[in-house]
């Protein structure tokens, strides 16, 4: 049963339950587009959910059956980016994308209708895809005078390849849930009225698993693609646990008590 957050907000739904956090953009009106309001609360409402130590796992998703995210809200593009209510122009879904990125819990992406445009991007950023029956896939960059030439480029082209990235950024078209499947855009397709559950179904099994490990392979398997700030990010893990260790312990402890530190019962590993 989702409990909803204390937090409050107007461009999203922040829910929790039994270690589950689901962020929904609540915009059907524009098939859940983004302005910079919608951005900034989803990164709020993300960074509860990665600080909460309750919370092992973060739905991703949109109101509604016709749309996860349609991506940039254009009514409120200006000149320079996307609008915000006192005229600064933003391109701050960026700032979230690295969020998802570099959240150290799994972030499943949950579509039912249109993940287009930025909107497509954000799914792709997810660590999991989960879409139903209705779903689309798509860019638009091009028909609308942008485009995401970062990970919405060159991730894309990890996950489906150099000449098909090339094709859904060139032509634009829209792609069905078998088309995405038989890319690897996503990792499984079920009936409308069963996403949440099914959705709710992985989330429980990963669960189970050891978050340390987890977090590990998501760094890991982000720095294959992400050169140095995937390193760091990797290697914060090392340190992280480096620092959980006796012997790392021991070299802070030394230095508190203002004495040489004692590494000698530490083994040298083969
Ligand atoms: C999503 C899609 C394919 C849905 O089509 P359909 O036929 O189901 O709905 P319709 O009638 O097009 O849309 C319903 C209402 O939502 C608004 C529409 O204007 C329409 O409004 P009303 O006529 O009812 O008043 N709407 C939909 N998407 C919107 C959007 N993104 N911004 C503002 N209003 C939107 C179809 O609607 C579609 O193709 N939408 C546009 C997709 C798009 O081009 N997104 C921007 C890509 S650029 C981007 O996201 C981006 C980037 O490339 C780089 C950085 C940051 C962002």
């Amino acid at each position: 049963q989702w409990q909803a957050s204390p937090l409050v907000f107007e461009d999203i739904y922040y829910h929790k339950a039994d270690g589950i956090a689901k962020i929904t953009i609540n915009r059907p009106q524009v098939r859940n587009a983004f302005r910079p309001h919608t951005i900034n609360e989803m990164m709020q409402a993300m960074n509860d959910a990665r600080y909460d130590p309750e919370i092992g796992v973060i739905i991703l998703t949109g109101e509604g059956d016709l749309a996860f995210c349609s991506g940039g809200d254009q009514s409120v593009r200006g000149d320079s980016g996307y609008k915000d209510e006192q005229g600064g122009h933003h391109l701050n879904v960026l700032d979230f994308q690295r969020q998802i990125r570099t959240c150290p819990k799994p972030v499943i992406a949950m579509v039912a209708g249109y993940a287009v445009g930025g909107g497509h991007v954000l799914h792709m950023m997810c660590d999991l895809t989960i879409a139903a029956d209705n779903a689309q896939f798509g860019q638009t960059g091009p028909k609308v005078g942008s485009f995401d030439g970062g990970w919405g480029a060159s991730y894309m082209a990890r996950i489906v390849g150099q000449k098909k990235a090339r094709e859904i950024w060139f032509l634009c078209r829209m792609y069905g849930v078998q088309e995405a499947v038989d890319m690897g855009l996503v990792n499984t397709v079920v009936p409308l009225n069963e996403l949440e559950r099914e959705t709710v179904k992985w989330c429980r099994e990963i669960l189970q698993n050891s978050p340390m490990a987890l977090r590990c392979l998501k760094a890991a398997l982000n720095a294959d693609c992400d050169g140095q700030a995937g390193l760091q990010e990797l290697a914060g893990n090392a340190t992280m646990l480096f620092y959980m260790s006796e012997e790392g312990q021991e070299g802070r402890n030394a230095f508190n008590e203002k004495r040489k530190p004692d590494f000698s019962k530490y083994s040298r590993n083969p």
